[in-house]
C-alpha cells in the first residue's frame, strides 16, 4: 500500500511482496516521489518477518535500468526503431494474421517464460491473449521445470496444482534431494529464510540431509550429505521404497487409508536392494538403510526433491516415488510432513485439473501437457519443414534461448521465423529475433498478489501490494497488452467471453482476484480488507485437508500404478547397460544456482553481477588433475550438441566425474541490449544440454547428467 506522494521532497514508505523468485519476501521500501531511497525487509511482514535476500534491491535496479525498454520496438532495416503503441498493436496482429492465413492457425507457436507465473495481471489474464491467438501449439518453461510435481498432483490428488509442501516450519527430519534452497530461496515450497528454517530444525534437536552431487551452502548448513551419481536418484528411491515393504516399516495414516492398493507397489519395486541402488548412485548400503530408518524413527519427517531431481531422464517417476515414500511413511497431510497450503485465493478451484498426452507433437510425437507440449522439441517444431510447421512466434516473459536444451539450435530456428512478437522489458537472446516487441511496466509500478505461490506456501499468509508508482500514462501492463491484442486478433467472440474481456480491460484484473478471495476458504476476506493490511495476514499453520483436499470425485488418492511402473523396463534399459556415451565421457555435466542471479534476466544489475566471474566450470581436483586441468584454466566443454570455453573452478565441493556450469548466461550476442550482462556475459550452458535428452515419460527436459567431454584449452587466466 503506497501512502500517497505529497511533493517529491516528503520520504514515504511502501510495503510490497517482492515477485522475483517464489518466497514471497516482504520489502519495505522508502522513496522520494519516484525516486527510491532503500528496500530493506519488511520485519512485519507475517511470512517473512523482515527477510530478503540480495536480489530484493534489484527491484530498484529493474526500475531504474535504462537499458529497460519503455516503448514498443520494431525491427526494421535500419535498426530498431520506437513506434506507438497503436501501430506497434496493429503490426503484431497483422504479421499474427498473415502468417496464420497463409499456414494455418497452429503455425504460430507460443512461449510463456517464468515470470508470468509472478504476475498477477498476468496470471489471470492471460486466457484471453491465448484464446485470441488460436493456436494449439504452446509451449511453456514447466516442461525444463516442474512439470512432474503437476503431473503426480493431478494423477494421484486429482488436480495439477494440488501439490502438498514440506511443513519446514514443524518438521524434525527433512531429506532434500536435488535442490538448494539456500541459494534458489526455495521452489514448489515457498518459503522464506530457509536458512534460519533449516537452523531451527536443528537446534529443536532434528536433522537435515542433502543428497545432492554437489555439497552445496545447504548441504553444509544441513549437517549430513551424501553425492550422488547425476540421473540416478530413481534407483536410490526405488530402494529406498522397497527398504520400506521388506523392513516393515510402512506406516498406517490417514492418507494412506485413501491409497487404495498400495500393497501392489511391494511388487513393482522388490528388485531394487540397497546394494544394486549403491552401485548405481554411489551411495553405500549402509548409509541408504541408515537414511530410510532415521526416516522412519523421527516423530515428524518429510522426504522433498526438486529441480535436480525434476528434470533428469527420470524425473517424474523419481518425483513419483518422492510422494510415495511419504505416503508409506505415514508423512502426507500430517504435521512436519507434507501438506497442502489452504491459500485464500484458491486457484485449484478457479483452473482445470489438467490432462496428458492428449496429442503429439508434429515431429517427434511428444506428449502434452495441458495444451503444452515439451519445450525441449520447439526448435525442431520451427526447423522441419511440413504441414503444421511453426512460421511465427509469440513470447510472453520468457528467454528461451539461454533457458531451453540446445539453445544454439533454437536461436537458429528463430533467426529463420516469417514474424515473432515478444512481450518482454528487455531486448535480449531471444527477443533480438522478434518483429515487434511489446514492453511492460516494470514489477514496482504493478499490483500484486501471489495467486500461485501462496497455494505453494508453507505457513498461510495473504498479501496484497498495491503498484508502489504510478506507470507512466503511456506505458502498459502486460495484461493491457494481451487485451489488446486479443481485441484486434479476434474482434467478434461469443458473447460471455466478449463482456469478460470488456470488463476485465475497463476494471483490470484485481475484481477477478477479488472474487478468489471472496470465494475462499477464509469468511470475510476480500481484496478491500488486504488493501487496508499493507503488511499481509497471517492465516496460520498448515493443516490436515484429507480427503477434503482430493478433486478425484471419489475422494481417494489414485497410486496409478500401471502408468507410473510401465517406465521400468526403461529404466532397466538404462541402468543395466553401460552404454557407449557413458565409455566416451569424461564428466556429467549438471547445473547450479547462486543467490545473486535469477535465471537469465537479472544479470543487468550491477550490483548483482559485481566480482567474480560465478559462470565457471566446477571441477572436483582428483578429476582435474586427471584432464591437467588447472585453476582458472580455460576448458572447452563439449556434448552431442554444441561447444562452450569456460575457466575452470577447481573444488572438492563437486562429486568427481561432475561438472557443473549455471544457467541463464551467454550474454553478449549482437543485437542485445543490456550493456552490464554483456560486460558480464559468460557462456551458455544451454549450448550444451541436449534437446534429445528428455524423461520419456512425460517429455520433461533432462538438463541434469548431460554426458560431456573436457579438452584443457590455454593457460590458466584469472577468474
Ligand atoms: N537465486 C536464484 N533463485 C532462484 C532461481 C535462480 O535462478 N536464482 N530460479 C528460480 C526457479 S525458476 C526455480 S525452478 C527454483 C529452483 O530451485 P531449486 O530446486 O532449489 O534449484 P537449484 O538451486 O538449481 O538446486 C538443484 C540442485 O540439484 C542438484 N542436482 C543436479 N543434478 C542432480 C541429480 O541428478 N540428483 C540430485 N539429487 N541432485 C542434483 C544441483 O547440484 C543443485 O544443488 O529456484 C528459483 N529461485
Ligand atoms: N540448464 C538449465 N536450464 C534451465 C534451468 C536449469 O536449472 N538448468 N532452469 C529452468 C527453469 S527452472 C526455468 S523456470 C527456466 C526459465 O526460463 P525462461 O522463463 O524462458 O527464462 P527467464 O530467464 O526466466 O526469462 C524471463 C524473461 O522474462 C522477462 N520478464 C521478467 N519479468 C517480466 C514481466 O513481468 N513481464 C514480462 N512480459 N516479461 C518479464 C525477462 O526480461 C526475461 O526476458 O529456465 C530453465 N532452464
Ligand atoms: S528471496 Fe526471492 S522473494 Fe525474497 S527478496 Fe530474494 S528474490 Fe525477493
Ligand atoms: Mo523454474
Amino acid at each position: 500500500m503506497t501512502t500517497k506522494i505529497k511533493t517529491s521532497s516528503d520520504t514515504s514508505t511502501h510495503y510490497r511482496t517482492c515477485n522475483l523468485c517464489e518466497a514471497m519476501c516482504g520489502v519495505k521500501v522508502e522513496h522520494q516521489g519516484t525516486k527510491i531511497l532503500s528496500i530493506k525487509g519488511d520485519e512485519h511482514d507475517p511470512f517473512s518477518q523482515g527477510h530478503i535476500c540480495p536480489k530484493a534491491v534489484a527491484l530498484q535496479d529493474l526500475y531504474e535500468d535504462p537499458d529497460r525498454l519503455t516503448s514498443p520496438m520494431e525491427r526494421t532495416e535500419n535498426g530498431w526503431q520506437k513506434i506507438s503503441w497503436k501501430d506497434a498493436f496493429d503490426k503484431a496482429a497483422a504479421g499474427i494474421a498473415k502468417v496464420q492465413k497463409q499456414y494455418g492457425n497452429n503455425a504460430l507457436g507460443v512461449y510463456l517464460g517464468n515470470p508470468n507465473v509472478h504476475n498477477l495481471g498476468g496470471m489471470l489474464s492471460i486466457r484471453h491473449i491465448l484464446t485470441a491467438l488460436k493456436t494449439r501449439t504452446r509451449f511453456s518453461a514447466t516442461s525444463i521445470d516442474q512439470l512432474p510435481h503437476h503431473m503426480v498432483g493431478m494423477h494421484l490428488f486429482g488436480h495439477q496444482l494440488r501439490i502438498p509442501v514440506p511443513d519446514i516450519n514443524r518438521t524434525q527430519h527433512m531429506v532434500i534431494m536435488g535442490a538448494n534452497p539456500l541459494a534458489s530461496n526455495g521452489s514448489i515450497m515457498t518459503v522464506a529464510n530457509v536458512r534460519q528454517k533449516i537452523k531451527d530444525i536443528k537446534k529443536r534437536g532434528g536433522k537435515v540431509v542433502v543428497i545432492d552431487p554437489r555439497k552445496t551452502e545447504t548441504a553444509d548448513l544441513a549437517g549430513e550429505h551424501h553425492f550422488i551419481k547425476p540421473g540416478s536418484d530413481v534407483v536410490l528411491l526405488l530402494a529406498m521404497v522397497n527398504h520400506l515393504f521388506t523392513n516393515n516399516l510402512v506406516k498406517q495414516s490417514n492418507a494412506l487409508s485413501l491409497a487404495h492398493g498400495y500393497e501392489d507397489i511391494a511388487q513393482y519395486v522388490k528388485d531394487y536392494s540397497l546394494e544394486y541402488a549403491q552401485q548405481q548412485t554411489g551411495i553405500a548400503a549402509s548409509d541408504i538403510a541408515k537414511m530410510v530408518e532415521e526416516f522412519c524413527q523421527a516423530e515428524k519427517a518429510v522426504l522433498y526433491g526438486r529441480m535436480g531431481v525434476s528434470v533428469q531422464e527420470f524425473g517424474l517417476l523419481s518425483q513419483y516415488l518422492i510422494m510415495l515414500f511419504n505416503l508409506l511413511t505415514g508423512s502426507l497431510d500430517e504435521e512436519g510432513g507434507m501438506m497442502f497450503p489452504t491459500p485464500a485465493a484458491d486457484i485449484v478451484a478457479n483452473s482445470g485439473p489438467g490432462y496428458f498426452n492428449k496429442r503429439q507433437s508434429r515431429v517427434r510425437g511428444l506428449p502434452d501437457f495441458n495444451g503444452e507440449f515439451p519445450v525441449a522439441c520447439l526448435s525442431e517444431e520451427i526447423l522441419t519443414e511440413g504441414d503444421g510447421q511453426i512460421k511465427a512466434m509469440f513470447t510472453v516473459a520468457g528467454n528461451a534461448v539461454l533457458s531451453t536444451p540446445n539453445g544454439q539450435q533454437l536461436d537458429t530456428a528463430l533467426e529463420s521465423l516469417d514474424f515473432m512478437v515478444c512481450v518482454d522489458f528487455y531486448l535480449n537472446e531471444t527477443t533480438r529475433h522478434a518483429n515487434i516487441i511489446l514492453p511492460p511496466v516494470s514489477p514496482i509500478e504493478r499490483d500484486h498478489y501471489d495467486v500461485t505461490f501462496h497455494n505453494l506456501a508453507v505457513h498461510n499468509t495473504a498479501k496484497f501490494s498495491s503498484a508502489m508508482f504510478n506507470k507512466p500514462k503511456e506505458a502498459r501492463h502486460d495484461w493491457q497488452i494481451y487485451l489488446e491484442l486479443a481485441k484486434r486478433l479476434q474482434p467478434k467472440l461469443p458473447f460471455m467471453q466478449q463482456v469478460m474481456r470488456k470488463v476485465t480491460s475497463v476494471m483490470g484484473p484485481n475484481f477477478l482476484l477479488n472474487a478468489m478471495l471472496k470465494r475462499g476458504p477464509y469468511p470475510g476476506l476480500s481484496l478491500s480488507k488486504l488493501k487496508k493490511r499493507p503488511h499481509g495476514i497471517d492465516l496460520g499453520p498448515l493443516h490436515a485437508r484429507l480427503p477434503q483436499a482430493l478433486r478425484h470425485k471419489d475422494k481417494t488418492i489414485h497410486l496409478n500404478m500401471d502408468f507410473y511402473f510401465a517406465d521400468l523396463p526403461r529404466l532397466k534399459q538404462k541402468f543395466d547397460a553401460v552404454t557407449q556415451a557413458q565409455a566416451d565421457q569424461d564428466a556429467l555435466l549438471i547445473g547450479r544456482r547462486h543467490v545473486r542471479s535469477n535465471n537469465s534476466w537479472m544479470h543487468n544489475s550491477q550490483r548483482l553481477v559485481k566480482g567474480k566471474s560465478r559462470c565457471t566450470l566446477l571441477i572436483h581436483p582428483e578429476h582435474a588433475a586427471k584432464l591437467n586441468i588447472s585453476e582458472g584454466q580455460l576448458v572447452q566443454v563439449t556434448s552431442r550438441v554444441g561447444q562452450v570455453e569456460i575457466a575452470a573452478e577447481i573444488s572438492e565441493e563437486i562429486m568427481p566425474g561432475v561438472v557443473s556450469i549455471p544457467h541463464g548466461w551467454g550474454h553478449n550476442r549482437k543485437g542485445t541490449v543490456q550493456s552490464v550482462a554483456d560486460a558480464h556475459a559468460g557462456v551458455s550452458v544451454n549450448d550444451l544440454t541436449d534437446d534429445r535428452m528428455i524423461d520419456a515419460l512425460s517429455g520433461n527436459a533432462a538438463v541434469n547428467g548431460v554426458p560431456v567431454t573436457l579438452n584443457a584449452l590455454a593457460e590458466p587466466v584469472a577468474v
